[in-house]
C-alpha cells in the first residue's frame, strides 16, 4: 500500500505527451498518448532466455489511472514500452512487457466472459495494437468509468531499467462518439478468468481451449496473443462449422526483438477487423486452438498462453 501513492501522484505528473486534432465534416478524432508509471524493474541474471532468472515487476494492479477521454468512444490503442527518453524499451536491451490489461468499472461495464471489471484492452510484448476508426464503431468512456492497470514487467538485463507503458489512444468524441455502435470485449482461450497459463508439449502441437460466446453480435476486430515458440492462435465456431479469425505469429522483425544470443521473440500477431469478421450468437461453442512448436532439448514451456480477444458489436 505504501507504494501506491507514489505511483498515482508519478501517473498524474506523467500523463498527457501529446494531443492532435483532426476534423473532418464535423467528427473529431483524437489522438492522445499517456504515460503510465515509471516503473523500475530489478536487475536480471543477464541470461535472456530463461525467464525465472530476470528481475521483475510482478502483477502490479493500479486503480483509478489516467482516461484519455470522457463521454467519448475508443477507437484505436497503440502500446508501447519506452524509457524516459521516449525510445522503445525492448528484448535487445533487456525490459520485456509480460502484460498490461487495462479494465473499466462503471455504469454498463462488466466483463462478459469472466464478471468483475471489463478488461477492454490488452498487450503482451508484441504490442498489437486495437484500430477500428476506420469503422462506426467504437469502445465507449462514460463520464464516471473508472479504469485500472494490471501490468507485469520483466528484465534479464544486470541493471535495473526504468520504463513507461505507454498507450497512445485515438477516440471520437461529439456526435461521431455517439454515433458509433459499441464494442465489448469477449475473452477467450487458455483459462482466461485465471492465470491465463497452460503447458505447451514438446513439438508440434495444437491445445484447444473451449468456451462459449457470452454475447450474440458481429465480431468487428481480434486480438490474438501467443508466447515465444507459439506458431498461431485460431478461433473457430464449432456450432457454425467455421472460423472466425487466425492469429499467426512472427518474431524478430525489428532489432528489438532479437536479443544478444540471436534469438527472435514474437514481436506480431496477425488480426483480423471486418464490418463484420464473423457473426457469433450468444452459446454458441467457440473453440481455441493454440499451436506451438517447442524444440527438442529446449526447456519445458510451462507459461504458454494462446488467447483471442474478441470484439463484438452486441445486437
Ligand atoms: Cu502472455
Amino acid at each position: 500500500m505504501r507504494r501506491r501513492l507514489p505511483v498515482l501522484l508519478s501517473l498524474v505528473l506523467a500523463a498527457i505527451a501529446a494531443l492532435t486534432l483532426t476534423a473532418t465534416a464535423g467528427a473529431a478524432v483524437v489522438t492522445k498518448t499517456i504515460s503510465y508509471g515509471p516503473f523500475t524493474i530489478p536487475a536480471g541474471a543477464g541470461d535472456p532466455h530463461d525467464h525465472h532468472s530476470m528481475g521483475e515487476v510482478p502483477n502490479r494492479q493500479i486503480d483509478n489511472i489516467a482516461k484519455p477521454c470522457t463521454n467519448c468512444s475508443i477507437v484505436g490503442a497503440r502500446p508501447a514500452l519506452v524509457y524516459a527518453d521516449g525510445s522503445s524499451a525492448n528484448l535487445d536491451t533487456g525490459p520485456m512487457l509480460h502484460h498490461a490489461v487495462f479494465s473499466a468499472k462503471g455504469k454498463g461495464k462488466a466483463d462478459a466472459t469472466c464478471g468483475g471489471a471489463e478488461r477492454f484492452f490488452a498487450s503482451g510484448n508484441e504490442r498489437t495494437p486495437l484500430d477500428v476508426s476506420g469503422l462506426p464503431y467504437g469502445y465507449g468512456v462514460g463520464k464516471a468509468d473508472s479504469w485500472s492497470l494490471l501490468i507485469e514487467l520483466m528484465n534479464w538485463a544486470t541493471e535495473a531499467k526504468t520504463v513507461s507503458m505507454q498507450v497512445t489512444w485515438t477516440y471520437a468524441t461529439g456526435t461521431d462518439a455517439t454515433s458509433r455502435k459499441p464494442i465489448r470485449p469477449t475473452w477467450h482461450g487458455s483459462d482466461v478468468c485465471g492465470l491465463a497459463e497452460f503447458a505447451a508439449p514438446f513439438g508440434f502441437s495444437d491445445t484447444h481451449f473451449d468456451s462459449t460466446a457470452p454475447l450474440s453480435g458481429a465480431v468487428i476486430s481480434t486480438i490474438g496473443h501467443v508466447h515465444d515458440h507459439g506458431v498461431s492462435v485460431e478461433t473457430t465456431n464449432e456450432t457454425r462449422g467455421t472460423s472466425i479469425c487466425t492469429s499467426t505469429a512472427a518474431t524478430g522483425e525489428t532489432p528489438g526483438y532479437v536479443t544478444p544470443d540471436g534469438r527472435r521473440h514474437v514481436s506480431s500477431l496477425t488480426q483480423c477487423t471486418a464490418d463484420p469478421v464473423a457473426r457469433v450468437a450468444r452459446g454458441d461453442l467457440l473453440q481455441v486452438h493454440a499451436t506451438y512448436n517447442v524444440p527438442a532439448g529446449h526447456h519445458a514451456v510451462e507459461d504458454a498462453m494462446g488467447i483471442m480477444i474478441l470484439y463484438v458489436n452486441p445486437s
